[in-house]
């Protein structure tokens, strides 16, 4: 068996090769762009497996997905490549949507030219269903994107449908909400705060002063779970008896102010929030001040450069589908995320 994962320098692409690694006996192909400096770090644990191969390919340039899907014959293409940050979706609309959506049809066009039988899968994300009208929000939750990312990926669920109905292609376009991890880059808020909470935590240590973590809108909700989680579910969606698109969460909502609380109690480090709007600041508790000598107090604040054009403002699944129909069985819980990524930034500093 031989499968072609794309987007394998970041969190998802990484995890989906390790799972496959440990739970199949396939040939796994991860397909990275040509650039001057790629970063491996989250590859580390497979980049030498004798059943892994790098290739190199963009979603931007049909001939090289048409030559690898020609060459390889996969029975699976997985892609995770995307232009994922919703924040700088606004300043790059057009790369986003060449690469989430565009870069979507090419793949698809590569299979039904030169291996009709392979599986597609499909990010897609629960930043499609933008300002939501009801909760939690389930597979048939209208398509009502707030960010040029979102409506990227909202073509991309329509371009699978297309494809899967006019050639009976098996694709599916799985809605993921937020997932998280020890591989997540640093733009996204989660991992923002649990490296900003190692950061203080070591100064705390040391008696030196640190800065705060600055942030942007703290109201917002999200479903996060673990992205370890979710390669299983994706699996699942890619081996059914017929292809059909899933949610994957938690089936809970946090907001983005509980994160930065959990986290720094990971730490043992306790704060309090004051003041409002962009004056909004979470400082060191006097007792957790005294007990540390802390030489600064301010833990978070806000800064306004972090705010987005237009917000989605709650996020909040419902997964019950995948799990009764697909058997999903997710394992961490939203606590175990936060120690999980604080306690491992705070030993990797
Ligand atoms: P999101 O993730 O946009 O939900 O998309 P992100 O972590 O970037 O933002 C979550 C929420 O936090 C608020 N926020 C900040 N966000 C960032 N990045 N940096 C900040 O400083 C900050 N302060 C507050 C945001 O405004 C937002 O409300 C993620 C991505 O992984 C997508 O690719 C994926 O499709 C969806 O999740 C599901």
């Amino acid at each position: 068996m031989k499968i072609i994962v794309t987007g394998i320098l970041g969190q998802d692409g990484a995890n989906m090769v390790e799972y496959l690694l440990n739970n199949t006996d396939a040939k796994i192909y991860g397909m990275i762009r040509r650039t001057s400096n790629p970063n491996f770090v989250n590859c580390k644990s497979f980049l030498k497996n004798n059943r892994f191969q790098l290739v190199y390919g963009d979603l931007s340039d049909s001939v090289s997905l048409d030559n690898l899907v020609r060459d390889i014959q996969p029975q699976y293409f997985i892609n995770f490549a995307a232009q994922s940050f919703v924040g700088c979706s606004w300043d790059i609309p057009l790369q986003t949507f060449d690469a989430n959506a565009t870069g979507v049809a090419r793949c698809l066009e590569a299979i039904r030219r030169f291996q009709p039988n392979c599986r597609f899968y499909s990010a897609g994300s629960s930043e499609e269903f933008g300002d939501v009208l009801y909760s939690p929000q389930d597979i048939l939750h209208p398509v009502r994107p707030r960010s040029p990312y979102g409506a990227s990926k909202s073509a991309a669920r329509h371009l699978v449908k297309v494809y899967r109905e006019s050639y009976n292609l098996y694709a599916v376009h799985g809605i993921l909400f937020n997932h998280e991890g020890t591989k997540r880059g640093e733009e996204f808020v989660t991992r923002k705060i649990s490296k900003g909470i190692a950061r203080i935590f070591h100064a705390l240590n040391n008696q030196k002063t640190f800065e705060p973590i600055e942030l942007g809108n703290l109201d917002a909700k999200r479903d996060w779970s673990d992205s370890e989680d979710f390669v299983d579910g994706v699996w699942k969606m890619l081996n059914q008896e017929k292809p059909k698109d899933y949610v994957l969460s938690s089936n809970e909502t946090h907001s983005i102010r509980e994160f930065i609380e959990k986290g720094f109690a990971t730490a043992n480090i306790f704060g309090v929030w004051n003041g409002n709007g962009t004056e909004e600041q979470f400082s060191i508790t006097t007792k957790c001040a005294i007990t540390n000598n802390a030489q600064s107090s301010v833990l978070v604040k806000i800064n306004p450069k972090f705010y987005r054009p237009a917000e989605v403002d709650l996020l909040w699944g419902d997964s019950t589908p995948a799990r009764k129909e697909l058997g999903w069985n997710p394992k961490i819980p939203f606590d175990k995320l936060v120690s999980r990524m604080v306690n491992y930034d705070i030993d990797n500093f």
